[in-house]
């Protein structure tokens, strides 16, 4: 009867209008709600935590809303979509995050004050998601963002370990790792869900079976687990879309070793059914896969490969043509190292042993291909086993990153001279054969959290200057800055800021560590993974050089001395040894200065500990300068530096990775560069014991070597590292050269002028270091899809 549908149609939409209301009223209400139904603590009685707790429901409920709103409009509209994997996203906080891109911080933050509390303590409360080493996994957090923000149809895929990445503490300067338990006290972000799960085979045999006549592979694995999703909506600013981060859980499946239960051997059951837990409960704290194992391959999802072929073959019965074909059409790759040693493998005998169907796929794959190849270069066998999938040997491995190259129709790199690393080194087989493969998308940063949220007085000063916020959303605007670079009134109000983001950054210093810091110092950070490329020993054989120097200098000189807070912070994977040394060293050095009365406020160095998400969004802010200090030709392209470069931090830096595209942008004045170029690097090594180094570099080795901060046995090997032969990554030969941009940067400071309009000049050329615009040239060059955007 339509009389009573029409009806029915009209009750619903009048129920249809559910969306949350956003005025003070309507927001306390559901927090106190929240409060009493969801935390289940009396609306007349809650803490700071129970508070946030509260909020964040509200906030994820409003949300919600978007989300789904989001999804249904992809599926009417049913565009072309991307779906981004990665083992590795870094989200850190997400509350600030999430209320500002959804328009709606300040009302919240009013509401709350009415109720008597304070948004930014709440916004505390909160700990971090680490589900991510360092700048690989920061950038997905980073792209899903912008993802989001430009509308594009995407999903990101990944893990949900139970653990993050190891809180870093210290005890008398050394390292320690403590598990990082994120998920005890419950994550408002993320919605399970029960129904949405997917039986992961392991182990067992394949076998060769006839199915309608046809000759077809059939896996009998041995175990099974559940993959179960958990969704993180990601909301995206200035636009209603809301996309997905989908996050698997494994969990153990009812199938799972049913053979013990039924033989009766219950409790080794059980304990095999936690065993399946185990491949999300931990992630792997190693930013860089060495070795050649299997639970190194967190760089790399490059399995997926084999498996959707596997579908595509065994599951959907598509010929190994069509399949092939599919494959060659959606798959693309993006690599982030330039190191050979960097290249995931997998030992055969591992894979074939767990994976056994997805073994026997990788080899056919390389076997058609290098049929092929053979018919292009002939039989060059040199350059056949170079290229092939499977590397013969002592143990016999599956180069992941061949497979990845071969089978995807774009292989990026993440800045310009690493793309030219790619082509002429890494990669240069599969160069020559396929040029039109090679691509590159040079890194970027969101400004929603690296401006932002974590800045929100340079924020507000840069929206007066330019008029409009509309630089939130369109990058590009921020280069209107330069106009004023030289302006008087902007100039004192840019400084306000940075004095406000520098005492933040001091009081943390003293809460921490009990150090009081001047304020009149420059800031001078190094905050990152702990490497040797990184070179952060060369900051601190600095470091000691300037201590040993202002010990020697006589009143008159101490008083041109321009004095300095050096802070250094970075986690060191817990098995690299020499980067643990790093870290103590860091901290004896620290001790001895410190402490010397003499010295006074000239010099002072703080590690900060456990550097993860949050914490950079507190010192970046608070940083006058910033290093990054890889040898030339290593760091594949480096995403810290953008985030300085956006809250006016100056650099003093390589001339590696995107830097040499950040330079181009803000000029070659306005950065202290140093070092040996990357091409020079390959020369210089070959250069070997006939290197020359300086006095000033052997001086401050033999300091430490003599004891002079204690330890000399226990630093004897990191001494050995970086002298005469040993010193790969060339600390002797870029000394002089970093002692001098040292001093440059010291010069530029006093004129308090200069530096001002060099901090205004960096930010105004950090645009082209937005996620926005990598992720645009991502969606038109390399995935092919369109904006989607979602009716308000
Ligand atoms: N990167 Cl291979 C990581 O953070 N982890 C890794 O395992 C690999 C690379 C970094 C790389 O070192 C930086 O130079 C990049 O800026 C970053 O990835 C993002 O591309």
């Amino acid at each position: 009867d339509f009389g009573e549908r029409k009806g029915q149609a009209e009750r619903m939409l009048g129920l249809m209008d559910v969306f949350l209301k956003n005025d003070p009223i309507s927001l306390q209400k559901d927090i106190l709600h929240h409060v009493e139904y969801t935390v289940a603590r009396s609306r007349f009685s809650f803490d700071d935590f129970e508070a946030y707790q509260a909020l964040a429901h509200s906030v994820r409920d409003r949300l919600i809303e978007r989300w789904h709103d989001t999804l249904i409009h992809f599926k009417k509209e049913d565009p072309k979509r991307v779906y981004f994997l990665s083992l590795e996203f870094l989200m850190g906080r997400s509350l600030s995050n999430i209320v500002i891109n959804l328009g709606i911080r300040d009302q919240f933050a009013d509401a709350l004050s009415q109720l008597g509390f304070d948004f930014e303590v709440l916004a505390e409360q909160e700990g971090d998601a680490c589900l991510g080493n360092g700048g690989l996994a920061r950038l997905s957090a980073c792209q899903m963002d912008s993802l989001a923000t430009l509308d594009y149809p995407a999903v990101g895929y990944g893990l949900r370990y139970q653990y993050g990445l190891f809180r870093q503490v210290i005890v008398d300067g050394f390292q320690h790792e403590q598990p990082d338990y994120w998920l005890n006290f419950g994550n408002p972000w993320e919605i399970e869900r029960i129904h949405i799960t997917y039986p992961v085979k392991f182990y067992g045999t394949v076998t060769d079976e006839f199915l309608n006549g046809e000759k077809c592979k059939v896996w009998v694995p041995g175990e099974m687990v559940e993959a179960v999703a958990y969704d993180n909506p990601i909301p995206g600013y200035g636009t209603r879309n809301t996309i997905n981060l989908r996050l698997w859980a494994a969990k153990p499946s009812d199938q799972h070793d049913m053979e013990s239960f039924n033989t009766g051997d219950y409790v080794d059951a059980v304990v095999n059914r936690q065993r399946a837990e185990s491949i999300s409960s931990i992630l792997y704290p190693d930013d860089r896969s060495y070795q050649v194992a299997l639970q190194l391959n967190d760089t790399h999802p490059s399995l997926a490969i084999a498996e959707v072929m596997r579908v595509l073959l065994d599951e959907e019965h598509l010929s190994w043509h069509r399949a092939w074909d599919i494959i060659c059409k959606i798959f693309s790759f993006t690599t982030h190292t330039v190191s050979p040693e960097g290249l995931e493998k997998i030992p055969v005998d591992l894979l074939g042993n767990l994976l056994p169907r997805h073994l026997q796929i990788i080899y056919d794959i390389n076997f058609n291909f290098v049929e092929e190849l053979k018919k292009m270069i002939g039989l060059d066998y040199d350059r056949l086993t170079r290229m092939s999938i499977v590397e013969e040997g002592a143990v016999k491995n599956i180069r992941m990153a061949n497979l990845s190259v071969i089978c995807s129709h774009t292989v990026n790199g993440v800045s310009r001279l690493h793309s030219e690393l790619l082509r002429t080194k890494l990669f240069k087989d599969f160069y020559d054969l396929w040029p039109h493969k090679f691509q590159y998308k040079t890194n970027g940063v969101t400004q929603r959290r690296w401006i932002v949220v974590s800045n929100p007085s340079l924020c507000a000063l840069i929206s007066k200057w330019l008029g409009t916020e509309a630089w939130i959303r369109d990058i590009d605007l921020l280069i209107g800055l330069r106009d004023y670079a030289t302006n008087a009134e902007l100039h004192q109000e840019w400084k306000m800021v940075k004095k406000v983001n520098k005492i933040r950054l001091a009081e943390y210093i003293e809460a921490m560590s009990g150090l009081k810091v001047s304020l009149d110092a420059m800031f001078d950070v190094q905050t990152k993974r702990i490497h040797e490329y990184k070179r952060q020993l060369l900051n601190i054989l600095g470091i000691i050089h300037r201590y040993d120097c202002i010990k020697n200098m006589d009143k008159n000189d101490r008083k041109k001395v321009v004095p300095r807070v050096c802070i250094i912070g970075g986690k060191a994977a817990p098995g690299y040894e020499i980067a643990k040394k790093v870290i103590k060293l860091c901290h004896a050095v620290a001790e001895k200065i410190n402490n010397d009365n003499d010295i006074g406020d000239l010099l002072k160095l703080v590690f900060i500990p456990d550097y993860n998400v949050s914490v950079a969004e507190m010192v970046i802010p608070g940083a006058d300068l910033s290093q990054h200090l890889s040898t030339a030709g290593h760091e594949a392209s480096g995403t810290g530096s953008m985030k300085f470069l956006m809250n006016g931090c100056l650099l003093l830096a390589t001339a590696d990775g995107s830097t040499i595209e950040m330079v181009e942008e803000i000029g070659q004045d306005n950065v202290f560069l140093f070092g040996a170029k990357a091409h020079e690097v390959v020369a210089l090594r070959k250069k070997g014991p006939t290197l020359k180094v300086p006095l000033q570099f052997s001086r401050v080795v033999r300091m430490i070597r003599d004891g002079h901060f204690g330890f000399e046995d226990y630093f004897k090997s990191l001494c050995d590292k970086i002298e005469g032969t040993s010193d790969y990554f060339l600390l002797g030969a870029d000394f002089m050269s970093y002692l001098e941009a040292q001093a440059a940067a010291d010069k530029a400071f006093v004129d308090e002028e200069r530096w001002t309009k060099m901090s205004i000049l960096s930010a105004a050329g950090s645009g082209r270091f937005s996620s926005d615009r990598t992720i645009q040239e991502y969606a038109e060059n390399t995935w092919d899809i369109q904006p989607c955007r979602c009716p308000f």
